[in-house]
């Protein structure tokens, strides 16, 4: 009977899921800088992902404030080589600088050396050509990668006393960005600390609602001993969070099995505010979105302009946001990373 109802709440939380159709961001180019400036356009990993529209904002913020003329466009799903062609028009189009969260790191390789070769400036933002940054000027991304992995874990571990079995539900197959953290992830479980946690399968819902709903359940139904979950992507763990309360397993809920199963990962607050606040989700971890969009608007620039010549150590001037150094591999970190829970969450709107 209990198996049964639960079967049932989860089919209904597949279908609550399914209808959230997230509005797309992105869609024609639409212009939001005044024109004679440079031209920046932005290429999410797909314009169904309501965390990239923060990442907009963030540029069309530095678009007005520099007079950049600055555009977004990208393609409906995130796979692999669905961004090629975005490349390529954009080019067409006439572009200075192409800013891109990739969605492989390296099949979009031929098409951002093409768009080199004909003077566009390339930055990657958000997910970078993991291996093969030298097809690109330099990089954008949300916080220090090294350190993202291991604080995922350690936000796990101390929700589940530091023992039992998890799972990971990440985007696509080939997201550069998920994949790096999980790699820290799995080394950092070799420290002492974290002996007793087990991740038993990684499944991939393709940063897509109804997918990541799909593969949720399906963690649900094959590990009932699951403590945990680490969903390191905003629509992945917003998507799991409905279904997490649907069936009632998470700690306290009305199917929990003994201390009920913790949900955590990056999302957007606002996203996550509602499931938070009803014991869903105890605590998850994001950045600022927005300063990424930012900063790269103003990095773009002053490659593209000659002012800066992208190499480690050197620092620039990312407007409101003071000075920034860019590392490694020409990344430049945005900014830290912020946990929530019920008692900081309503102070975070985006
Ligand atoms: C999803 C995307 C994005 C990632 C966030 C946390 O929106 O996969 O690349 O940075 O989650």
């Amino acid at each position: 009977m209990l198996k049964h109802s639960k079967l049932l709440l989860i089919g209904l939380a597949f279908a609550i899921v399914g209808c959230q159709k997230e509005e797309p961001v992105t869609g024609a180019p639409k212009a939001s800088g005044s024109s004679g400036g440079l031209k920046i356009v932005f290429i999410p990993k797909d314009t169904g992902n309501i965390y990239f529209k923060d990442v907009i904002r963030g540029f069309e913020e530095a678009a007005k404030e520099t007079n950049a003329d600055f555009n977004t466009i990208g393609p409906a799903v995130a796979d692999a080589t669905s961004q090629i062609s975005y490349i390529k028009d954009q080019v067409q189009r006439g572009v200075d600088v192409i800013a891109i969260a990739a969605n492989s790191p390296d099949a979009l390789n031929p098409a951002l050396d093409e768009a080199r070769a004909k003077g566009v400036t390339v930055l990657t933002v958000d997910a970078d050509l993991a291996g093969n940054e030298s097809h690109r000027d330099a990089a954008v991304m949300p916080t220090d990668f090294s350190k993202l992995g291991e604080s995922q874990i350690e936000l796990l571990g101390s929700l589940i006393g530091y023992e039992g079995n998890f799972a990971i539900l990440s985007a696509t197959t080939d997201a550069p960005n998920q994949n790096a953290w999980i790699a820290t992830m799995k080394e950092t479980l070799k420290q002492a600390k974290y002996a007793r946690m087990k991740l038993v399968d990684i499944v991939y819902g393709n940063d897509d609602a109804q997918k990541s709903t799909t593969v949720c359940e399906g963690l649900l139904s094959k590990y009932p001993d699951l403590r945990g979950i680490i969903s390191p992507t905003s629509v992945g763990l917003a998507a799991s969070a409905q279904t997490l309360q649907l069936s009632g397993e998470y700690p306290g809920g009305p199917h929990a099995v003994g201390k009920g199963i913790q949900l955590t990962g990056l999302s957007t607050p606002n996203q996550l505010k509602k499931f938070t606040k009803n014991g869903t989700v105890t605590s998850f971890q994001l950045w600022s979105p927005r300063d990424m969009g930012y900063i790269a608007t103003y990095l773009g620039q002053q490659i593209h302009g000659g002012k800066l010549k992208p190499a480690e150590g050197v620092e620039f001037t990312a407007g409101k946001l003071g000075k920034r150094n860019i590392g490694k591999l020409n990344v430049v970190a945005a900014g830290g990373l912020l946990t929530f829970d019920k008692a900081n969450i309503d102070k975070y709107d985006f």
